[in-house]
């Protein structure tokens, strides 16, 4: 019989659960064969069900059960039930103690959720559904309750044991064992809970809040990594201070720690007081860690820091409602980012990954609202969407409210909803409130799928001086919404004159926000003198697709002019892109002087923020020359692109030589601050595309550089312009004394393969297998497979769209092989094979082909088994 295929769950089928839990007591024996876990549940009927009479229905998988009892009477075998991933107790009274015993296999676990072990240690992921694999219980984000956790294990190998909120006991145990118990002041949802056993490193701080409370922060590591957790702390105290300054939240515990592991599927997690981070996402030194590495990290131990209120003390009612934690969550870590260093700049970074790739989420198999209606595995909508254009969403709000009622309408919420799992609408409607503002048209960015396109055109009448801007919104169908509703989406616009200047907007400032709401709107402006240049969107004001029939001068001069800075390099991107673009369809080869003069330009100006400059030096990337063809061919793209930076390198070499030379450092120690991180990216960004052209002076720099570096920006800066250069010998003696040097340091080994996974130089599918056979490769560690396999699939392009299919085939393989292993990881390896709409003919049966053979082969896991089906509907 073939078995039953996972089932969708919809959000228009939520129900209050039947029972509360108002007490949890877990007890860990951890054992090197296993674990024991004792739960403690202290029960009642929710008053709030539609069904006062329900069976007590617990989740659990992968347990043991080796015990049950109801307020300590054992309950009997035909009273309750185990089947597939539920234990149902029947006939329980209205209040009771229910306690568990099973027996679990953390050694074995390899999907890295519930409780594993990542090298010498135990510890935990349990958002969103892992606690279950943990104990029996109701695993989901509305039932929140206090924990009381205690925790026995070998003392000599397991001397740390951690768990939620503060430690109450201590103490040794017989057969050199010992404990501590742990309590947690708030209720929380099980996703929330976390514990850590090991051999550990403590690095020790102290935050005083603003209300003058001592908060201890510890961060614990590994031995090997104890010199690399003065970032992570620092960090972690600009974050506390700027949740007080700019959302008034303090903290609520006495102590508040971060735990570095080496398996961890994703970049990190806000277990109350417990953050547990992917040791690549909050290890660093200089001399191991680039600059990108560095504000990365700042900004991810925001994150996790700003989930404390944003998630934790106001949590999420079901997980369709994820995007209420995290896009609010990433909102306010890219308002930090912004604070910390240049806004523009951070601006620019968040518009790219959100074009470049969420936008192909919109418009893939996968595409679904930021709160989506139907998941079949919650994994899989840890997403883009989610996330980052959840992000936008919010971004938007504040837009619209302005900054001081959009801090009423926070405050409101966090007070409101204090202790509470609630919805996106609760967060809408304190906006509403405090702002007077109707929102219900905006709330249908929360429910429509799909990327909106703005159509803008316009016209100048030198008669009545009169300029007209006529708006056009559309958004493309996506699964299951064929039909959609205009948007509300606030347009930020300026108008340039012939000088360059911003002309006074009728609100009185140079930049207005429109407000469209129509399918069609238009907008005259009086008394303007001449035809004026628009500058659209600035800002990014909303995540939508704008189409304007720009001349490449327009964008020249916006490119040198216009005073959004965000829109100066937009400008620049989209010459560039125009000038590929034309390229590709007209087989010419030449580079237009246009583009070369405006590079000039941009290379000579010491004046602006050299972040941006080294920002606006970078071309469009191939992957978002592929997102926006309809039809993209792989290797044209490359081969254009690769022309293109060749050619302006060799057309600005005096320039790039001159850039490269003023931004050499003295060796002053290494210092992360905005100039220096600017000073380092523009040298590399030259140093880069003078070695392309094949320049032996620039090869002599880059192998000076990489030999004397003191730190690992500009080391991995001249590899990866040698890895990118003509010169083979010189990269590949680079690569191997580069292995030699670091081979003990897993953070930058990874740095090290996925610099060659993502090149075609280094990456041919041979390279990359063999690469996967290095000592240093582990399939069953996720930040290894990301760096070799994902980058390849998602990176190395020509190589993974090779002609004969071979890419795909490969990594058809390897998401077969890992879904056995770990289904999250596997499911998001699979992404780039689901994109196959956008490819020829040919490449996509080949795709197909690949994604047919992972879903016939055994049995996939629910979160393969949604990606794949969906990704072949209509195929
Ligand atoms: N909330 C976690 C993500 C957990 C993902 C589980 N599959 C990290 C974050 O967004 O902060
Ligand atoms: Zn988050």
């Amino acid at each position: 019989m073939k078995e039953a295929q996972p089932q969708p769950i919809y959000l228009r089928d939520y129900r209050p659960p039947a029972f509360l839990v108002d007490h949890t007591e877990l007890e860990f024996d951890l054992y090197e064969e296993g674990a024991q876990v004792v739960s403690r549940l202290k029960l009642r009927r929710n008053p709030d069900s539609d069904n006062a009479r329900a069976s007590l229905v617990l989740d659990g998988v992968e347990l043991e059960l080796r015990s049950i009892m109801i307020d300590g009477v054992e309950v009997d075998a035909e009273r309750y039930s185990v089947e597939g991933e539920h234990l149902e107790v029947r006939d329980v009274p209205d209040e009771f103690e229910l306690e568990t015993q099973v027996w679990i296999k953390p050694q074995e676990n390899t999907c890295l959720e519930g409780l594993y072990k990542s090298s010498t240690m135990f510890c935990t992921q349990c958002e969103a559904e892992g606690f279950r694999r943990i104990t029996y219980y109701i695993d989901r984000p509305d039932v929140m309750s206090l924990f009381r956790t205690t925790i026995r294990a070998d003392q000599s190998l397991y001397p740390v044991l951690l768990s939620n909120g503060n430690e109450v006991e201590a103490g040794v145990l017989e057969d050199g064992r010992h404990f501590a118990v742990w309590e947690d002041p708030h209720r929380k949802p099980c996703y929330l809970f976390a514990l850590v056993a090991g051999d550990l490193h403590c690095q020790k701080d102290v935050f005083v809040t603003s209300s003058g409370r001592e908060v201890e922060l510890r961060m614990y590591v590994e031995h090997r990594n104890a010199n690399k957790c003065d970032h992570g702390l620092i960090s972690l105290k600009k974050s506390m201070a700027w949740d007080e300054d700019v959302y008034g939240r303090e903290y609520d515990l006495d102590v508040f720690m971060i735990v570095a592991v080496d398996d961890f599927n994703m970049g990190a997690m806000e277990n109350k007081g417990l953050n547990i981070f992917n040791s690549s996402c909050v290890l660093a030194k200089p001399e191991t860690t680039t600059d990108n590495g560095y504000q990365r990290i700042e900004a991810i131990v925001a994150h996790e820091y700003f989930h404390n209120w944003s998630g934790n003390r106001v949590t999420c009612r079901d997980w369709f409602q994820l995007s209420l934690k995290e896009g609010f969550t990433v909102f306010r870590d890219a308002q930090f980012s912004a604070d910390m260093g240049s806004d523009t700049v951070k601006r620019i970074e968040d518009v790219t990954v959100l074009r470049t790739a969420q936008f192909a989420e919109d418009a893939g198999p996968m595409s679904h609202p930021v709160r989506p209606a139907s998941f079949i595995e919650i994994s899989n909508f840890y997403t883009l969407t989610v996330y980052e254009k959840g992000a936008e969403v919010v971004r938007m709000i504040h837009t619209l409210l302005g900054a001081e009622k959009f801090r009423q309408g926070s405050d409101l919420y966090f007070s409101r909803f204090d202790g509470q799992a609630v919805t996106t609408d609760d967060f809408v409607a304190c906006m509403e409130e405090v702002s007077g503002i109707d929102l219900t048209q905006f709330k249908r960015w929360y429910e429509q799928a799909g990327t909106p396109v703005i159509r803008v055109t316009d016209f100048y009448d030198p008669d009545t001086r009169e300029y007209r801007l006529t708006f056009r919104q559309s958004c493309p169908a996506t699964p299951q919404q064929t039909e959609k509703l205009p948007f509300h989406i606030p347009f930020a616009i300026g108008l340039l004159d012939a000088s360059g200047q911003d002309i006074a907007l009728p609100n009185g400032a140079t930049t207005q926000v429109l407000h469209l709401t129509e399918p069609e709107q238009s907008l005259v402006f009086q008394n303007i003198e001449a035809q004026p240049v628009p500058s659209l969107l600035r800002g990014f004001s909303a995540p939508v697709r704008l189409e304007y029939n720009w001349s490449l001068e327009q964008l020249k001069f916006l490119m040198s002019h216009d005073s959004d800075g965000f829109n100066r390099w937009d400008a620049g991107q989209k010459l560039a892109i125009v000038v590929m673009q034309n390229m590709i369809s007209d087989g010419s080869r030449d580079v237009p002087e246009i583009l070369i003069e405006a590079y000039r330009k941009v290379i000579n100006d010491t004046e602006t923020d050299q972040a941006l400059i080294a920002k606006m030096l970078s071309l469009p990337t191939e992957q978002y020359l592929i997102e926006l063809a309809d039809e993209a061919d792989v290797q044209l793209i490359h081969q254009v692109r690769e022309i293109t930076q060749e050619k302006l390198g060799g057309a600005l070499r005096e320039e790039l030589k001159a850039c490269f030379q003023r931004n050499v450092q003295s060796s002053e120690a290494y210092a992360v601050d905005a100039l220096s991180i600017a000073k380092r990216t523009l040298r590399n960004t030259a140093l880069q595309m003078l070695l392309k052209t094949g320049d032996e002076e620039a090869l002599q720099w880059a192998l000076d550089q990489f030999q004397a570096a003191s730190n690992m920006t500009d080391q991995i800066g001249a590899l990866a312009a040698l890895v990118h250069s003509p010169f083979e010998n010189d990269r590949a003696q680079a690569l191997s004394s580069f292995y030699d040097q670091w081979q003990s340091d897993n953070q930058v080994v990874e740095q090290w393969f996925s610099l060659q996974s993502g090149n075609p130089k280094t990456g041919h599918l041979q390279a990359i297998k063999a690469l996967m056979q290095h000592a240093a490769f582990d399939i069953r560690n996720p930040n290894k497979t990301r760096s070799v396999i994902g980058v390849f699939a998602n990176q190395n392009l020509t190589c993974f769209h090779a002609e004969d299919g071979s890419g795909y085939e490969f990594l058809a393989d390897q998401v077969i092989q890992l879904d056995a292993l770990n289904p999250q990881i596997a499911s998001r390896l699979v992404t780039p094979l689901t994109r196959w709409r956008k490819y020829s003919e040919v490449r996509q049966g080949q795709m197909k082909l690949a994604l047919q053979r992972i879903k016939s082969g055994g049995k996939l896991s629910p979160d393969l088994f949604e990606v794949v089906s969906k990704s072949l509907v209509d195929a």
